[in-house]
This record gives C-alpha cells, sequence and structure tokens, in this order.
C-alpha cells in the first residue's frame, strides 16, 4: 500500500488572491480569523470561497500566522493536514481549531461563525488518550458558556471553590475585572468533562490567565492556594460574608456596617442609629431558615401550592419552574417561578390575585412586590439593566412540613412543623415569555456570555425582554427557547447543561 506523502509546503503564488467585486468588508466577527487550507482545495476555489466568507463579514487571512483561529481544509487526511500543521512553525497548534469545510459551508449558510461540534474537527490521531479529559478535544472548548455544556457534575470542585472565593473577594473589593476573571475560570473549569490533573490538560482551554493558571499549579502541588487561605482568614472578607448572607443586604450595606465597626448580628442590632429596611428585618427575623438551602422536594412543594392558586385564577396559566431547580440543581437559596397566560392580557392583575390568596391562606411572610415598568418602545436597551422590567414579587413563604414529599423527619428536629422559604415569582407579557424563560433560568454566568456572544458575535442585542438585530434594526420574535438559539446560530443547550 502506498503512504500518502506529507503535504508538501504552500508554493508561493505569484498571482494574488482575487479580490471580491464588492470590495474591501468590515469584519462582523473579531473573534474569528479564518484559513482556508490550499491543497485539495485548490487556487480558484480557495479565491472563491475566501470572497464569499469577506463579502459575509469574515476575516480570512491569505497567510498561515498565529492570528488564525479556523484553519479549514476540504479532503484533506487528518494525518496529512496535522504533520503540515505542524511544519508552519506557529507558536500554539492546541489553541487552533481544525476544521472540515463543513464547518465552513453551514458558517456561510448561516451568516455567521456557527458553533463548532466535534463532527466538524479534523482530530490529531493521539497515541494516548488522556485519561482525564476523555470527551472533549481539549482545544474545542469555546470562551463563551453558552457555547458549553455544564451539567451539575463538578469534577474541577478543588478549583472552582477557590475561584468562586477570589471571585467573590474582588468583588467586595470592587475589582470588576480580576471578579470576571475570576468567574470566567471557574465556569470554563465546571464545563471540563473530567478532573484536570495537572497544568498541561489544561492546554487550549480559553478564559484562564496567568493569575488564575498560577493558583491551579498551587493546588495541584500543595492542595491549597495561600491567595485563598489568607482571603477565608482575612476578617473583612469573613464580615462581608456573614452581612451579606442576610436576605436584602448587598455588599454596600456590608462595608458601611462593617466600617462601623460591626462584626456580628448582634453588633448591628444593639446599634440604635441602624435603621434596617422592611427586606433586612425580614432577612434577619427568617435568618435561620432562609440561610439554609432549599431541597428540590422542598422547591417541588412550593411549585404545587403556587400552581394551585394561579390556576384556580386562571386555568390555563403556565407557572414554569426557573433558576437553579430548573437546571437540575438538587439545592438551591430560593425557588424561582415564571407566570405567563397563553391568551396575552389575561395576565394583568394574576400577580396581584396571587399573593392575596397566598396572605388569605396565611403562608406569606414577606413582600417585595415591583410593578411593571415594561414599554416595548423604550426597547431595545443598549445598556445593560441588573434588574428586567416585569411585574414581579420576592417572597418568603411559610412552607408546612406535610407538604414535602418523599423527606422525611425534615426541619431538623424543630417542633413547628414549617419552614421559611426564599420565592421569586415572575410575570413577563406572553410575548417575552422566552426570552424571560431563558434570561430567569440561569446560570449568571451563562447569561452573561449569551448576552456577550449575541452582542460581539452576533450584532444583536439580547436580554429577558427580547433580541434586536442591529444589522438588520429589527426585533427577532421567539416562542420558545429553541427559537433564541436559533436566532443567535447556536446549538440548544438544556437546561441541566447550563449551569456554568
Ligand atoms: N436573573 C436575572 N435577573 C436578575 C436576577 C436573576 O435574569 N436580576 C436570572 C439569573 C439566574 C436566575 O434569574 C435565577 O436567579 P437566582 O435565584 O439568583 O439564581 P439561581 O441560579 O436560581 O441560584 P440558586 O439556586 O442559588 O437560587
Ligand atoms: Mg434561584
Amino acid at each position: 500500500m502506498l503512504h500518502a506523502p506529507v503535504l508538501p509546503p504552500l508554493r508561493k503564488r505569484k498571482r494574488p488572491l482575487a479580490l471580491h467585486p464588492a470590495g474591501p468588508h468590515p469584519v462582523r466577527f473579531q473573534e474569528v480569523t479564518v484559513y482556508l487550507v490550499e491543497r485539495k482545495m485548490g487556487f480558484s476555489r480557495r479565491a472563491f470561497l475566501t470572497g464569499l466568507a469577506r463579502t459575509k463579514g469574515f476575516r480570512v487571512a491569505d497567510d498561515l500566522s498565529d492570528e488564525v483561529t479556523h484553519v479549514v481544509a476540504e479532503q484533506n487526511s487528518a494525518e496529512e493536514l496535522w504533520a503540515w500543521l505542524r511544519g508552519r512553525g506557529l507558536r500554539d497548534l492546541t489553541n487552533r481549531l481544525v476544521l472540515d469545510i463543513a464547518w465552513f459551508t453551514e458558517s456561510m449558510a448561516a451568516g455567521w461563525p456557527v458553533a463548532v461540534e466535534t463532527r466538524h474537527c479534523i482530530q490529531e490521531k493521539q497515541p494516548v488518550v488522556k485519561p482525564c479529559l476523555p470527551t472533549a478535544p481539549v482545544w474545542a472548548v469555546s470562551q463563551y458558556a453558552c457555547q458549553r455544556r455544564t451539567t451539575t457534575e463538578n469534577h474541577n470542585k478543588v478549583f472552582t471553590d477557590a475561584f468562586d472565593i477570589l471571585a467573590e473577594n474582588a468583588e467586595f473589593c470592587e475589582n470588576d475585572g480580576p471578579c470576571l476573571a475570576f468567574m470566567r475560570a471557574a465556569s470554563v473549569l465546571k464545563s471540563l468533562p473530567g478532573a484536570v490533573h495537572r497544568l498541561s490538560d489544561l492546554h487550549g482551554v480559553p478564559c484562564l490567565g496567568d493569575q488564575t493558571r498560577a493558583v491551579i499549579e498551587e493546588i495541584l502541588e500543595s492542595g491549597i492556594s495561600s491567595k485563598v487561605q489568607d482571603i477565608v482568614n482575612d476578617d473583612r472578607y469573613q464580615t462581608l460574608k456573614l452581612f451579606t448572607s442576610v436576605f436584602g443586604v448587598g455588599p454596600k450595606t456590608a462595608e458601611k456596617w462593617y466600617r462601623k465597626g460591626f462584626r456580628s448580628f448582634p453588633d448591628i442590632h444593639a446599634d440604635q442609629s441602624v435603621h434596617l429596611n422592611k427586606m433586612q428585618k425580614a432577612g434577619f427575623l427568617y435568618y435561620d431558615d432562609i440561610s439554609k438551602s432549599i431541597s428540590k422536594a422542598e422547591a417541588e412543594a412550593v411549585g404545587r401550592m403556587v400552581e394551585d392558586i394561579v390556576r384556580s385564577i386562571v386555568p390555563d396559566a403556565i407557572v414554569a419552574l426557573t433558576g437553579g431547580f430548573r437546571r437540575e440543581k438538587e439545592f438551591g437559596h430560593d425557588v424561582d417561578f415564571l407566570i405567563t397566560t397563553p391568551e396575552a392580557g389575561k395576565e394583568q392583575g394574576l400577580l396581584s390575585r396571587v399573593l392575596d390568596q397566598l396572605k388569605y391562606q396565611d403562608v406569606l411572610l414577606f413582600c417585595d412586590s415591583q410593578e411593571s415598568t415594561y414599554d416595548r418602545t423604550k426597547l431595545p436597551s443598549y445598556r445593560f439593566e441588573a434588574m428586567d422590567h416585569f411585574q414581579k414579587c420576592f417572597l418568603i413563604v411559610r412552607l408546612q412540613d406535610e407538604l414535602v414529599r418523599g423527606e422525611v423527619g425534615r426541619g431538623g428536629g424543630q417542633p413547628r412543623g414549617w419552614k421559611a422559604v426564599r420565592v421569586d415569582l415572575v410575570v413577563p407579557p406572553t410575548e417575552c415569555h422566552a426570552f424571560a424563560l431563558l434570561g430567569w433560568s440561569g446560570s449568571r454566568q451563562f447569561e452573561r456570555d449569551l448576552r456577550r456572544f449575541a452582542q460581539r458575535e452576533r450584532k444583536m442585542l439580547l436580554d429577558n425582554h427580547g433580541l434586536y438585530d442591529k444589522t438588520k434594526k429589527e426585533f427577532l420574535t421567539a416562542e420558545t427557547e429553541e427559537d433564541i438559539f436559533a436566532h443567535l446560530g447556536l446549538e440548544f443547550i438544556e437546561p441541566g447543561q447550563r449551569n456554568a
């Protein structure tokens, strides 16, 4: 049998690549630089595809350099192609996607770079299969959480716990940049299908800078990070963590109390000058219950209670569980619900009737209700707003033990027979249902990256209200979450895989 020859180096062409007739085009996808391998594809087809891609806003490099992110080849064997790539003198091959032409044609059809899937990748045959990251080719991890599948199973908790603490501490210090960097590092590590055993396992994994890699290295060597140790032993961190664990207390208030010299809850209560708002009063009153996590069985019990009430008012209303429990988490800090009605307008007045009913049943312990400020004519919003405009309420409800199924002896021996539980109810207008469901399902990092991806890669604005295409200058409608992923040219990610 004849062995296929190693690819010869690209011959230098005298002829320049044909410019597309329409002339230079603005680059729409900053993250992507394509290089088309000429061998087997041929000179004229390569020139044609180059022009086509450029008219669609893709950056296509004439030469293979370190700037190239997507190497695209047609009908080349993996062996030949990789041998050729190795001889190109590139800095780091693991950071590059080496893809079949299928990815390119699908991207041309979509009008943007479609999400890279394993089937697109021309994989180098490796003699030894790495035991720690068995399924994902390490270099195919996206920098966007919305292009990664992250279940509740975290193989790298030892690192992600450290990064969670570093991120929280950075937030307390109002260091937004480092805070985001640590959150991204934690998020990307949560998505890996196996545990990291050595730094080289992280080849091609994005979102990890020198600082974060140094933390990982120290944990790999000694089991702990000295930086994290210093933070958890720090008086200010401990105090702010304690104070922000109270419902209604954010980092600003916590910092104010810390500066007044308070270090414990009794310190706060003993000071006459402290004025607690309604939410904080409830936060302290029910602290023992609501600082404990809520189980899935408890969340389901709350769900039945809310659904019974909503359906007694509008029989065909939909009560959708969102937040962490929709992402299949076993525990959460609250239970989030979205209430919508199939018929537009039927949601008017529904929430206040639900609250009346909760009061009547004597289960409403606290309620902070916010009216809708949703105004279609004021959309799209160009600046990110922390909270959407839907009608909503933040509640504490009394959950009777007997409503919770399948949990024997719950309540930790408390004789009173109920537990205070934090519940959020959100009522978007029918037309926003899919966007609100996607937004309230989280995780926060998944949502952040969906918006970043939409903005940077698609020139679209996404929030809990809708999706706006800045190029077409129009809103894109969606009835389901699947519709939104499709508009964004993203593979659909199930809620259980959004635990970024
Ligand atoms: N969310 C949002 N806008 C907000 C607050 C939250 O779009 N202002 C989204 C992001 C996550 C989701 O709603 C639910 O929020 P949380 O309950 O805070 O998060 P969670 O993922 O449900 O976590 P937990 O399990 O701790 O409740
Ligand atoms: Mg929640």
